[in-house]
């Protein structure tokens, strides 16, 4: 991928813990579903939603505010893992429930200014395996990118990656298992 370094770890976690991952995270995490205000029109968001993280790490997007609620036992274990590979330490969560295959996410980039200059964003995935594509912002010629998000797989994305390509998780009509997505990052 041109402009981009994007990392693919399509095994970090193994069957049994990605099991108790996902049963711990669905039960214990504060989820839920927020609106987005586009047009001065609100709409539900596709899919549950929790922040945690450092104290005062607040995040910012769509016109949503979150507060961090403090890190749990298991979101712990998970940061000290990836923080091994990715070599950066991350200070919060943004986690993603896709309770089937209409809930999905939009077109963007994780740009926002309390990310600084290229980010480096951890995003593990734990459940349903979802298609996720990537598309270069200014250069139409440049054919987009698959990737099947496997459970217990880890996506970094760094580097220029979040100026020139936007990323997406589509809806989908097949029957999928649930899916749990963790996105760390470090806010400045
Ligand atoms: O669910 C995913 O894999 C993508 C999540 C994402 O794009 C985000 O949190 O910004």
């Amino acid at each position: 991928m041109p402009d981009a370094e994007v990392l693919f770890y399509p095994c970090l976690f193994n069957a049994a813990d990605c099991e108790q991952l996902f049963a711990t995270l669905e039960a214990e995490i504060a989820w839920r579903q927020d609106s987005a205000t586009i047009f001065g029109r609100h709409h539900l968001l596709p899919r549950l939603t929790a922040w945690y993280g450092d104290p005062g790490k607040t995040y910012r997007y769509s016109g949503i505010s979150m507060e961090p609620l403090p890190w749990t036992p298991t979101l712990r274990q998970i940061k000290v893992a990836i923080e091994t590979v990715a070599e950066v330490e991350f200070n919060s969560v943004l986690l993603n429930f896709y309770r089937h295959g209409q809930d999905s996410m939009g077109w963007h980039s994780d740009d926002e200014p309390e990310l600084g200059p290229n980010p480096v964003i951890g995003s593990v995935s734990l459940g349903g395996c979802r298609r996720f594509l990537l598309r270069h912002k200014g250069n139409k010629s440049i054919p987009k990118v698959e990737l099947n998000l496997t459970n217990g797989s880890l996506l970094l994305m760094q580097g220029p990656t979040q100026h020139f390509w936007q990323h997406h998780v589509p809806k989908t009509r097949r029957t999928v298992d649930p899916r749990i997505n963790l996105t760390f990052r470090v806010i400045q």
